[in-house]
């Protein structure tokens, strides 16, 4: 067995799976993972005591020699993807010994999907809060499988979600930056954050790693055995129709970069909720202009 695996591994294709902690050597245990249909929150909660208001952990009296490390995920009307990602983010980032904080940047409205522009405001507003260490930008979708994958911040900007199941567990080509990855703040202002003129699916992680060769910046990779993810499967979301632009928008990055991203973001905050199990941050990130 590979004593790494997080329990995800058998998400979603029996009720029995593996649960094994990050030391070599540990028992295995066996458990039973959560029926998709029967999770909730509320077991969400109970199986997560320690995490407080927010989605914190540890509380802040104990919290002084932990990396401080803030989860920032895009979203709207993925609850079900949602609630999985909770089940089993906590639990890792809590055997990694991490002092973090998740924030679900919700997109108000039903106007087209904005994935990177949600991310910038993810940024701003995680930053008014605390002096995050290092941000993790991640879908709601990708389970890691491995602990060896530590949220926590490279020399450079990191792509993690390396290996993919979809994609057989290896990069679907070699500039891919999509799915999950980590920058400190100071990675994410030499390039100034990411674009906010994608909407629609496709490009914008594409144009965020070319963001970071422009910035003066290389990518920083995990080993492939450990930036392992499963993908909860889905098809393309109503309101995140295909960018037919994004291959113009591509080629213009370079000449872009600086007159849009962290410098001229700007949006709405419709509301702001500390949560038991993450902070929910409702925005109105307007319309394509
Ligand atoms: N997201 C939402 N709601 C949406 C759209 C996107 O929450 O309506 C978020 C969510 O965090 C998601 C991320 O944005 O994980 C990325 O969007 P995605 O999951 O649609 O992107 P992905 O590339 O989807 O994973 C592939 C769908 C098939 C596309 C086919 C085009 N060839
Ligand atoms: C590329 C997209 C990326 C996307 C990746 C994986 O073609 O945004 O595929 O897509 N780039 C462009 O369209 C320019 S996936 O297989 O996950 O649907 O992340």
């Amino acid at each position: 067995r590979s004593p790494t695996k997080t329990q995800s591994a058998g998400l979603f294709q029996s009720r029995t799976v593996c649960l094994s902690s990050s030391l070599p050597g540990d028992k295995v245990v066996r458990s039973t993972s959560p029926s998709p249909l029967a999770l909730t929150l509320a077991e969400v909660e109970r199986k997560n005591p320690l995490v407080v208001r927010g989605g914190r952990y540890p509380a802040a009296q104990t919290a002084r020699l932990a990396t401080r490390t803030a989860v920032i995920i895009p979203h709207r009307s993925r609850e079900h993807h949602l609630k999985f990602l909770l089940y089993y983010l906590h639990p890792f980032l809590q055997r990694q010994q991490l002092n973090y904080a998740i924030y679900i940047i919700h997109q108000a409205g039903n106007y087209t999907f904005n994935r990177a522009k949600l991310m910038n405001v993810g940024f701003r507003e995680a930053m008014r809060e605390e002096e995050w260490e290092c941000l993790f930008f991640h879908d709601v979708d990708l389970i890691p499988e491995d602990d060896r994958n530590t949220y926590t911040c490279d020399a450079h900007p990191k792509h993690a979600a390396i290996a993919m199941d979809k994609f057989g567990y290896k990069l679907p080509y070699k500039s891919y930056f999509g799915g999950v990855s980590a920058l400190t703040p100071r990675h994410y202002l030499k390039m100034n954050g990411f674009p906010n003129n994608y909407w629609g699916w496709g490009g914008e992680d594409d144009d965020i790693g070319i963001r970071v060769s422009l910035g003066g910046m290389l990518i920083a990779r995990p080993a492939l055995n450990v930036g392992r993810y499963k993908m909860i499967k889905h098809k393309l979301d109503r309101g995140n129709e295909i960018n037919p632009r994004r291959f113009n928008m591509l080629a213009k990055t370079r000449q872009s970069w600086k007159q849009d991203g962290m410098n001229t973001v700007q949006y709405k905050i419709v509301r702001r909720e500390h949560l038991p199990l993450y902070t929910n941050i409702t925005v109105d990130i307007g319309t394509e202009t």
